[in-house]
């Protein structure tokens, strides 16, 4: 290709992906009134900067080929952090190894753009093969922690499984979200861990972590549920006691296996709690995530659940590398209760839903908890349903009508 041909490609390709980057975006219309979900993506493998993905050099690559592959963009980590939006994104690379790369936005809607070079996360051990799915806690002793999952071929493996793996959780701390103090894992009773997240507070003087104890990698086994524990230490940190605090159960949409989501935020009623449910179906695993709130004092008591699902994917969301996943480990609480939600969708692109604490709250301490039968949910829906006798709105009527009963209540 001549320079001239080059230099309109590359020109190109900075239109289409500053485009990318500017594009507003705006409200889906018609919600749920829990949380609002947005019309396009916020992070995708697209936003990746071209000088990542291109040898912009005319003489090494004249045919402005891509020379490094992005795969997919998603499971994002979030903090508010100088007045500004912070993703730390899972980035996965066409050869299927994960980095973080963080991405920053002024209003957390859109606008995001990936800094200049991605996280250059140290090794524990020239075993670790890949690490994803961060979780980013300004904690209550100064530092900013990133909480992750991190695997390693399973040395147990057969001759010829080049599938096995153990995933544990891999921490590090940092001041800047630029230079990171690696730590060792946290050590665990369990075989596996992931989704392993820190909780912002000391506990009586404590490191206190969420956890995910597993037997083996895809399967939770015996294990499973969202375990807490403590640790004396958060540069050797060990939990030697995990109690389960959200167990998985029959025929619901966690009863594969679960596993907290961000770190909870602290509310004046509980800290509310996202987490994602996984259960299996005939094409392959779903997951969902779900709201609950536990206890400001005791942080194993869960006080409210709301039964089922509180996002699923839809439409467009539901295909990609693996369809059907919601996935979210990151949200920001802003000081005036607005609540920006970042998930990802089919462990592909990253999308933002924003709601508000109270509305949140509203929606953990209101909604009906699982009866975990068919008919205990009838029971539940016949008293919604005889409840709203008298504020049903005139079918008739273009305008909304409230019956005579609103009108006197
Ligand atoms: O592919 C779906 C998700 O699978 C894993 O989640 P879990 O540990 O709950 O099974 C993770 O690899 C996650 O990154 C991924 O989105």
């Amino acid at each position: 290709m001549s320079k001239d041909l080059f230099r309109k490609r590359l020109q190109v390709l900075q239109k289409k992906y500053e485009e990318l980057i500017v594009r507003p975006n705006e409200i889906k219309e018609n919600g749920n009134g829990i949380f609002d979900r947005y019309q396009n993506p916020i992070l995708t493998a697209s936003h990746i900067q071209l000088s990542w993905k291109y040898d912009l050099n005319p003489d090494t690559n004249p045919f402005l080929m891509e020379r490094f592959g992005i795969n997919a963009v998603f499971n994002a980590g979030a903090i508010k952090w100088n007045n500004s939006y912070l993703l730390a994104a899972r980035v996965e690379g066409a050869d299927r190894k994960s980095f973080f790369a963080i991405a920053e936005s002024s209003n957390g809607i859109d606008n995001f753009r990936f800094w200049d070079f991605p996280v250059l996360m140290p090794e524990i051990d020239d075993q670790e093969t890949n690490i994803y799915d961060i979780r980013l806690v300004q904690h209550e002793d100064g530092w900013i922690y990133g909480v992750f999952c991190t695997e390693r071929k399973d040395p147990n493996a057969n001759a010829g499984d080049q599938s096995s793996a153990i995933a544990q959780c891999g921490i590090a701390r940092t001041k800047d979200l630029k230079k990171w103090e690696r730590l060792s894992d946290l050590k665990t009773p369990s075989a596996q861990q992931r989704n392993v997240v820190l909780h912002p507070e000391f506990v009586n003087g404590r490191y206190a972590f969420y956890t995910r104890p597993q037997d083996s990698f895809i399967d939770a086994g015996n294990g499973g549920g969202i375990g807490f524990g403590l640790s004396e230490s958060i540069t050797n940190a060990e939990v030697k006691e995990e109690i389960v605090i959200d167990k998985r159960i029959y025929h619901t949409v966690y009863e594969l296996k679960n596993g907290l989501g961000p770190a909870p935020i602290k509310t004046d009623k509980g800290w509310l709690h996202m987490a994602h449910g996984v259960r299996n179906t005939a094409s392959g695993f779903r997951y969902v995530c779900y709201l609950f709130m536990t206890d400001l004092k005791d942080l194993t008591k869960v006080l409210y659940k709301p039964g089922g699902y509180f996002i699923a994917p839809e439409g467009d969301e539901m295909i990609g590398d693996v369809s059907n996943v919601l996935f979210c480990n990151g949200w920001i609480a802003d000081n005036d209760g607005k609540v920006f939600i970042y998930y990802a969708s089919s462990d592909s692109r990253m999308h933002v839903a924003t709601s508000t604490i109270e509305k949140l709250l509203d929606y953990v301490m209101n909604s009906p908890a699982d009866g975990f039968t068919s008919a205990a949910s009838v029971t539940e829906l016949n008293k919604i349903i005889e409840n709203n006798k008298g504020f049903i709105m005139s079918e008739k009527s273009t305008h909304i009508h409230i019956s005579e009963k609103t009108a006197s209540s």
